[in-house]
């Protein structure tokens, strides 16, 4: 057969990127004989070559220029009205057996998934230019770090990851020229965008990723869900490390005394604000730090959980952030960020609900369309997103390139429900911990298309993102608790609990530094709690709430037990666990009955 790839030795793209590992070579000519670009360019994120990205973009619409003075080096990029969010429906982990991914996985077989996709791929980038990404994921010197290539034809995935990953040359360094050196093949390409042709597919035994038909960021950017997150986790259970879906954040007191924590929220639920929180005023001289926003890659090291974050962005949900909720975000997006889905005001400035000020008179929405304040539609989509460098962060830890990690005091779980989950409790142990998480529950949001606010288990936040089977994912939380000789306390909070009145009991944001600081009192020995059949509860007092405007009735409310609810939300852990099909570990199902015993069922 005609090899019909083009030339792309040398490397051609203007970067000073070159790539001399072999497999490294034969795979990306494999895929540009697959694919038959016009061009082969290789990335190495350097400031010219974005510069040139960027030129390029706006001439092709691929992004639209800001107001250089209001958002200086900040772009609008709108996505395809039919392509918002990730598409958990099309999402799948291609293990050799379906066993193996598991009952919460969308399987389909590896060979016969290749087979489509290949014949997807043959010609996509005809006339198109294909990137060659080489980006690394966690600290250089760190034993987690793992190496990435992802070849796209998008710019806007280029331009991402960039911001997202350690791009070029680092991860060129450390991958080394050794053919047998691990490395993820990530494939994407945007074919015509249609969601009839839109499959999102892990082939974690091959540390393989092929995504085709979105341009959207979690199903395309393949360094964060795809990468750090299903083949994260299915390596993490091979190596005997963890990769989890959680912020990671530092807190410091008064007196210098620091912590770290790690929280698993599921998508829009509050990890990103939760990373950034600035404390209220009441909390004179204490101080949170960003380690990371959405992923935490955690080892043992003498008996304690140290973890990274292996990306160097945040994408970040951006409708609800304003200088009252979120401000180390709004000075984050103030500069060298790429908006996504955002609305387009007059003065080419970004507008989203929820920023602060009054709205445009006029503006230009997600869609492209006109739209005034009288318009019934969001003039930002609810899951439109910022792309910022994590040192854009003015909360920044100074640990962050730390390769060894940083140790972690507790591990915080939580969800958005609007009854039932109390606003903060404690776990009596590590293994009740791990029961607190596989029975986790949420109300979706529009970070996945699909309806929002129902209900559903999601366990350890992790539904939509473990690369194997979930009974297998209990098990090893299990086995990594055995390992520990000083391990995280474990804690679920709960800020969206609501009132009669269907309004939040609970103020959030800022004011979330009273429940951490009452998980940090637990964590140093000190914090009061009463003994309940779900955990540690705090009781009023045991929370700092000085200096809050808050209802007393709201803090019973947010604190308290109603055994109806309970009835029905331990009947909900059994029939979740019954629909898994026997994967689920006995210790798991040991606690479940201990649970329901203390509520007399
Ligand atoms: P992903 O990036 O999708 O993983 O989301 P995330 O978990 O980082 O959530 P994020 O911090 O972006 O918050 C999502 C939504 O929840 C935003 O609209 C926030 O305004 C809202 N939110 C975050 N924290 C709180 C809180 O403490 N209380 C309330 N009521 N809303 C919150
Ligand atoms: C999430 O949905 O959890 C996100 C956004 O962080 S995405 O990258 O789209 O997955
Ligand atoms: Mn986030």
């Amino acid at each position: 057969m005609k090899n019909l790839a083009p030339a792309i030795f040398p490397p051609m793209g203007i970067g000073d990127a070159k790539p001399t590992n072999k497999a490294v070579l034969d795979w990306v000519h494999e895929i540009a004989t697959l694919t038959q670009p016009e061009n082969v360019f290789w990335c190495d994120g350097s400031e010219r070559e974005n510069d040139f990205l960027i030129a390029e973009s706006l001439k092709q619409d691929v992004l639209i220029e800001l107001n250089q003075k209001k958002v200086p080096r900040s772009y609008l990029h709108r996505s395809h009205p039919n392509d918002v969010a990730r598409v958990e429906q099309f999402t799948f982990v291609c293990t050799p057996t379906k066993q193996e991914a598991g009952p919460t996985n969308n399987w389909s077989d590896p060979a016969e998934t290749y087979a489509k996709l290949r014949g997807l791929l043959t010609g996509a980038m005809r006339g198109r230019t294909m990137f060659v990404i080489p980006y690394m994921m966690g600290p250089a010197d760190s034993p987690l770090a793992k190496i990435g290539l992802e070849i796209t034809d998008s710019k806007y995935v280029v331009l991402s990851l960039s911001i997202m990953t350690r791009m070029g040359e680092i991860a060129l360094k450390r991958l080394g020229n050794h053919p047998s050196e691990e490395w993820n093949r990530g494939v994407h390409s945007l074919l015509d965008v249609n969601p009839e042709r839109r499959f999102i597919c892990h082939f974690p035994q091959d540390n393989t990723i092929i995504s085709v038909g979105s341009g959207y960021g979690g199903n395309v950017l393949l360094s964060k869900k795809c990468l750090a997150l299903r083949i994260g986790s299915y390596l993490a259970r091979k190596q005997n490390w963890m990769a989890e879906h959680m912020l990671i954040l530092g807190v410091e007191s008064p007196e210098g005394r620091k912590h770290y924590v790690a929280a698993a929220f599921p998508s829009a639920c509050g990890k990103t604000n939760f990373a950034m929180l600035i404390p209220p005023a009441h909390f004179k001289g204490w101080k949170v730090t960003t380690v990371g926003d959405d992923i935490g890659w955690m080892r043992i090291r003498d008996g304690r959980l140290y973890a990274v974050n292996p990306e160097n962005g945040y994408f970040g949900v951006v409708p609800g952030t304003s200088y009252k909720s979120n401000p180390n975000a709004m000075r984050s997006i103030a500069h060298h960020t790429i908006y996504t889905n955002v609305a387009l005001t007059d003065d080419g400035d970004v507008w989203w609900e929820g920023k602060d000020g009054p709205p445009p008179v006029h503006a230009i929405d997600w869609r492209g369309n006109d739209w005034t304040p009288q318009s019934t539609e969001k003039a930002a989509h609810p899951n439109s997103r910022f792309t910022t460098g994590m040192r854009n962060n003015p909360a920044l830890d100074p640990d962050v390139e730390k390769g060894e990690g940083v140790p972690i005091s507790a591990i915080i779980l939580g969800g958005r429900r609007s009854d039932t989950v109390p606003l903060v409790y404690q776990g009596f142990d590590w293994n009740h911990g791990v029961y607190l998480g596989a029975t986790m529950a949420s109300e979706t949001t529009a970070a996945a298309t699909g309806a929002v606010g129902r209900v559903r288990r999601d366990p350890m936040a992790m539904l939509p993102f473990c690369g194997y089977n979930i009974g297998e994912y209990f098990q090893h939380w299990l086995d990594i608790g055995k390992q520990l000789t000083n391990p995280p306390l474990i804690f679920n909070v709960n800020w969206f609990r609501k009132g009669a009145d269907g309004k939040f009991l609970w103020p959030g944001f800022g004011e979330n530094m009273r429940v951490l600081k009452w998980i940090i009192d637990r964590c140093e020995g000190s914090g009061g709690a009463l003994k309940s059949p779900i955990g540690w509860l705090p009781s009023p007092h045991d929370l700092d709430l000085a200096e809050l405007d808050i209802d007393h009735n709201a803090v019973d409310e947010l604190l308290g037990l109603d055994h109806e609810e309970w009835q029905k939300e331990i009947a909900a852990h059994k029939e979740f666990f019954d629909s898994l099909g026997g994967v689920v570990p006995e210790e798991l199902q040991k606690q479940r009955e201990q649970l329901a015993a203390g509520f007399d069922l």
